[in-house]
């Protein structure tokens, strides 16, 4: 079987080097080489956590990592469609998911990414982007959402997800959710400490725990 390292390698390599157009690239050699979206968004995944430790040591600036960003951005049109098609979508639904990146942040790729593998998974997901204040999660899980996603890729925003947690609690909602956290810096003990109920580290393992917990 192929192990598309070639391919890994140059996705990698061109989500560090930020071009939109060498990115579109890339994922189009990808593709071509028969490489699977999920294995094209890991790759491309990896190279931008990669400029995120670039950005860090003063090596990439802002404008560098917002061209990474939307080359990602773009690329994922087209791989959302794959997904789709090499996912053979479920079409029995599963349950109702609310997704949303927490209120004071904007960071939303890896988010949307969650949410299109849920989707197809069998899930139908309200996304509600990103920057999205307290009481829409409550509101949706209050019409009937079986699942409540969360992700933060800030310190400064994590703590949202605890708030957001006590307003469910207030409003009588808790049991009736099952509350998904995620995003680089929230960890599964970050997760127990707040009382939510799956961690994420990425889409596919936050795919294999919700659809675990949807069959007990
Ligand atoms: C791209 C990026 C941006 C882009 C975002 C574009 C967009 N549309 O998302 C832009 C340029 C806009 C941006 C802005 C800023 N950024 Co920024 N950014 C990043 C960067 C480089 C990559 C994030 C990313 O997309 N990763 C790739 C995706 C695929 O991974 P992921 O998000 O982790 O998602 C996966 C998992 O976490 C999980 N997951 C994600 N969400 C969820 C949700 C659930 C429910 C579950 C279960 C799982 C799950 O599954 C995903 C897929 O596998 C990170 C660095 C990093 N190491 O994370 C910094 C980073 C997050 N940014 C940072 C900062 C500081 C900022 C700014 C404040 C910069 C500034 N000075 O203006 C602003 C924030 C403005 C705001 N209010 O939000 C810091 C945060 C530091 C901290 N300690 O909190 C980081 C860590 C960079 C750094 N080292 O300094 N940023």
């Amino acid at each position: 079987m192929a192990d598309f390292e070639n391919e890994k390698k140059a996705l990698h390599d061109a989500m560090v080097a930020y071009k939109v157009p060498g990115i579109l690239d890339a994922v189009e050699k990808a593709r071509a080489a028969g490489m699977n979206a999920n294995d094209i968004i890991n790759a491309m995944g990896d190279g931008m956590t990669d400029v995120g430790v670039l950005f860090e040591r003063g090596k990439l600036f802002l404008p560098h990592v917002l061209s990474a960003a939307a080359g990602m951005t773009k690329a994922m049109e087209t791989l959302n469609k794959d997904l789709e098609a090499q996912g053979g979508v479920e079409t029995k639904k599963k349950g109702v998911a609310v997704m949303g990146t927490v209120e004071g942040d904007v960071h939303d790729i890896g988010k949307s990414i969650c949410s299109t593998m849920l989707q197809c998974a069998g899930f139908e997901v309200h996304d509600l982007g990103r920057d999205v204040p307290k009481q829409k999660f409550v509101d949706e899980v209050a019409a009937g959402a079986g699942y409540c996603g969360m992700s933060a890729l800030m310190t400064t925003t994590m703590t949202v997800m605890k708030d957001v947690i006590g307003m469910l609690k207030d409003a009588g909602l808790r049991d009736k959710t099952i509350v998904m956290v995620g995003g680089a810096p929230v960890t599964q003990a970050y997760c127990d400490k707040i009382g939510a109920d799956i961690y994420g580290e990425s889409a596919s393992e936050t795919t294999e725990k919700v659809k675990a917990a949807t069959e007990v």
